[in-house]
């Protein structure tokens, strides 16, 4: 390849809109970018798996060990009260972020995959019956498949799918007709963890609610990036993930429409969603404790707050347009490597992109750029079926924060050359 591309300097002069963004200062406040690997500068290219902390975050879990560790809800004493407090701030932080009408419809969970299995169990419960259909797409991710499996299995309905056009967008044109009488709920991904896409999610939303089918919106990988707003999306359930949106694991969210919460029935049964428990049956607490089950996340629910503060005092759209010209910048770079596919083409992609070199399988990629110090995420990224799709058993994936840089696109460049360079004569 051309030795301009690998060039930080000539990479840098090509997208100075990057700069509007002090990505610098910004970088001073993750402190594991500071740290070197291998010996090597680190380039932390997969935040799609998990996102790097900021200081105020890990000072937010430092702070509610040391100085209000207590139980919620339970105690009456200082500690409590305070820990209580703090707890109920972060999910007004969270309702704030949504936009959503009520605190009380955000929920806390372990994540993402925990909030889609928890309507997959309450809201098939309440509404799933035999040869009811379920409607979800070739691109989920696998916690966007395999509970909704599990209903099907559970309750003898049938799991129906929304294929892809070859570019890897969501072929919508049968869309309608999908969205049959006997469909129950639809669940869809916001963003493909995969490859990328950005899908239209309110246009299909509007579609399911004309014949009033229920909507999921899996923002794992949304969240992060975009401003999500509950309300104007009109969705029915909307899950994120705390720790790919800067805070810690552990917890994450699951909006829902306040009607919908209070028709289905609890996830778990245990301290802090009752009421009232006699011997031979208990009577229910109000949202969101119904679902909040045993000790929560305290400390990870606090810092989700701090994190989520963080990320709506800096300049939203200055960092979404910083992503994107990363995003163009290292779709340029890695087509000008021979043998390097990147897979789809969708319409519109945010944050990610994944690609195959020609003979080389994604493991060594990883493992020989992380020598560079570059971590990449390398595999079926848990969206098998969409790797079937296109025919590739796995593949190399490239995800930005808001504080990648040039220098991270340019030392993935030079990791690739030395890939290449190691495979030569073998491919
Ligand atoms: N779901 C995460 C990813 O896509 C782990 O990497």
């Amino acid at each position: 390849m051309n030795s301009e591309t690998l060039n930080s300097t000539s990479l840098n002069s090509k997208f100075a809109t990057s700069q509007s963004m002090d990505t610098a200062s910004i970088r001073q406040q993750f402190p594991i970018l500071h740290r070197t690997i291998r010996g090597k500068r680190l380039a932390y290219l997969d935040s799609a798996a998990t996102t790097q902390k900021p200081q105020v975050v890990l000072n937010s879990l430092q702070q509610y060990y040391s100085q209000i560790n207590a139980n919620v809800h339970r105690g009456i004493h200082f500690l409590s009260e305070q820990a209580s407090q703090a707890y109920a701030e972060s999910r007004t932080t969270v309702q704030k972020f949504l936009n959503a009408k009520e605190a009380r419809e955000c929920i806390f969970v372990r994540g993402t995959t925990e909030a889609i299995n928890l309507i997959a169990r309450c809201f098939g419960e309440a509404f799933v019956g035999p040869n009811d259909e379920i409607l979800i797409s070739e691109m989920e991710h696998h916690s966007n498949i395999v509970p909704w499996q599990m209903l099907a299995k559970r309750n003898g309905a049938k799991l129906k799918f929304i294929p892809l056009n070859p570019n890897g967008d969501l072929d919508l044109s049968n869309l309608e007709e999908l969205l049959s009488e006997r469909t129950k709920i639809l669940a869809i991904t916001h963003v493909s963890n995969a490859i990328g896409t950005l899908n239209p999610i309110k246009m299909i939303i509007d579609l399911a609610h004309t014949k009033g089918i229920p909507v999921l919106v899996d923002g794992a990988q949304a969240a992060p990036h975009l401003k999500i707003d509950v309300q104007a999306l009109d969705c029915d359930f909307y899950t994120f993930s705390s720790h790919k949106t800067y805070g810690p694991t552990g917890v994450g969210v699951l909006y829902g429409k306040a009607h919908w919460l209070e028709k289905l029935p609890p996830y778990q049964g245990g301290g802090d969603m009752i009421l009232k428990v006699t011997m031979q049956e208990s009577e229910y607490n109000q949202l969101p404790h119904k679902f909040e089950a045993g000790t929560p996340s305290i400390a990870a629910v606090i810092a989700l707050g701090t994190a989520l503060n963080f990320l709506m005092n800096l300049d939203r759209e200055a960092i979404r347009q910083h992503e994107e010209n990363l995003l163009q910048l290292t779709e340029k770079m890695l087509s000008n490597f021979p043998g390097i596919q990147i897979i789809g083409s969708p319409k519109q992609r945010l944050a990610l992109l994944s690609f195959t070199m020609k003979g080389i399988h994604p493991h060594d990629i990883a493992s020989i750029v992380d020598q560079e110090g570059v971590a990449l995420r390398a595999g079926h990224h848990c969206a098998m079926p969409l790797m079937d799709f296109f025919a590739v058993n796995g593949s190399s994936r490239v995800s930005f924060g808001l504080y990648n840089n040039e220098e991270d696109i340019a030392q993935l460049a030079h990791a690739l050359q030395q890939v290449q360079t190691l495979f030569k004569g073998r491919i």
